[in-house]
């Protein structure tokens, strides 16, 4: 069987696949197809797709055996991007289930499909084909403020359930590698943000419950450090490392941006005092409110680039300063969507997940 330009993405319709098919679909990656698998969970959303005849979207479960054997056979892609999960903390302390099913069994349904089809390539074919693992930082556990950032040779002390099933899924992923030579290519990021992010992270829920003057929770003392990294960032660096990575590798992608909970919020408040001044002319940050502190919470994430910024000469393009304008302005412009795909979950308000109110 022959490989064609194609190339597969599950969870395309999310906030970082999206963000990948839209660089794809504008700087002409020369991929003639771009097949997005997705089951279109609460968190995915087509609307966040360009209009594009080179999209191909197929609305469907990564752990469906027959459906994903399907997909390889018809669009025999060269390279395989693996983003679709669970991808919310909290949800997978209210209930995991859902991050086994998916991350862990549908990860594991997805190589066994992907070896089957690899296996029936020709020998320069199997050389070129990449299937490449879209991870997270949160494998590596938690961080004291005085530690070293991780490194790719950090040890796996996954806190939350959703790193569990992660850090299952790349043990998973590595061993396809090992085991069967699937040319698997694992990469671990930090927090991502930018346009069309689900309103349950940090900061677009704190923007969306700013706009709507409700309270902003912050969990613990707001001393928790994140490190931040546009998410186009993300996804030139992913396209880096496909491009380059020998097969087995792994990579961390950060932007070498720490910072804390509270100063991250005070920041927001600031941007949106000044974009978007409140009716009584408070601050936003009045809205700011301690709440519980989430089970588990790891306390610092820092990521060390070294390796990818040395061998590959990439860097982020975007500052933080940048990126949180872009994405203040995106949000202040796009509330619309916000409502629709909050209502579409049909979240409920629950004590801990300070969730956006619905808008019915
Ligand atoms: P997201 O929750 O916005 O999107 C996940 C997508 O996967 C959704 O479109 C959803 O419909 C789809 N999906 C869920 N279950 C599926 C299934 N069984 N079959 C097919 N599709 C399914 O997540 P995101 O923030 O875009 O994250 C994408 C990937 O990047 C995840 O693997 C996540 O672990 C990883 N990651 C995220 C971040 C971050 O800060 N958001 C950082 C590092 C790594
Ligand atoms: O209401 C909140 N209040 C609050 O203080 C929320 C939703 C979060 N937080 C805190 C918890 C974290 O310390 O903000 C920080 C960021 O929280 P999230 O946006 O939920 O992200 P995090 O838990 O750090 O995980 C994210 O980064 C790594 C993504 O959700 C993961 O998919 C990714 O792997």
């Amino acid at each position: 069987m022959k490989m064609s330009r194609n190339v597969l993405i599950t969870g395309g319709a999310g906030f970082i696949g999206s963000a990948l098919i839209r660089i794809l679909v504008t700087k002409n990656y020369n991929y003639s197809n771009i097949i997005n698998l997705d089951l279109l969970t609460y968190a995915g959303d087509p609307l966040r797709l360009p209009d594009d005849k080179s999209i191909h979207t197929i609305t469907g479960d990564i752990s469906n055996k027959e459906l994903v054997t399907q997909v390889f056979a018809d669009y025999r892609p060269i390279i395989v991007f693996h983003l679709a999960a669970e991808s919310h903390v909290d949800r997978s302390i209210d209930g995991p289930q859902a991050f086994v099913q998916t991350n862990i069994q549908g990860t594991l349904n997805l190589l066994q499909c992907a070896t089957q089809y690899w296996q029936d390539l020709s020998k320069s074919d199997q050389e070129i084909f990449r299937f490449v693992h879209v991870s997270t930082d949160e494998v590596y556990g938690s961080l004291g403020f005085d530690d070293e950032p991780f490194t790719e040779d950090s040890i796996y002390r996954p806190s939350s359930p959703y790193a569990a099933t992660k850090a299952s899924s790349d043990h998973l992923t590595y061993s396809w590698w090992k085991t069967f030579k699937l040319p698997t290519i694992i990469t671990h990021c930090s927090n991502n943000y930018g346009p069309w992010q689900f309103p349950e992270k940090l900061i677009p829920l704190i923007i969306s419950k700013a706009l709507r003057e409700e309270k902003l929770p912050i969990y613990g003392d707001g001393s928790n450090i994140r490190d931040w990294i546009f998410v186009e960032d993300h996804v030139h660096a992913l396209l880096q490392i496909s491009d380059n990575s020998a097969p087995g590798e792994r990579w961390n992608i950060g932007a070498e941006c720490e910072v804390s909970n509270l100063t991250l919020v005070h920041s927001l408040c600031d941007k949106l005092d000044y974009s978007k001044a409140r009716s009584d002319n408070l601050s936003y940050r009045d809205l700011i409110t301690f709440v519980d502190d989430r089970p588990g919470h790891d306390l610092r994430y820092a990521i060390n680039i070294n390796k990818l910024t040395s061998k590959f000469n990439w860097t982020p393009k975007t500052s933080f300063d940048q990126g949180l304008n872009q994405t203040v302005n995106w949000y202040l412009q796009n509330q619309d969507w916000v409502q629709g795909i909050s209502d579409k979950a049909n979240y409920t308000k629950q004590s801990r997940l300070g969730l956006l109110s619905s808008s019915s």
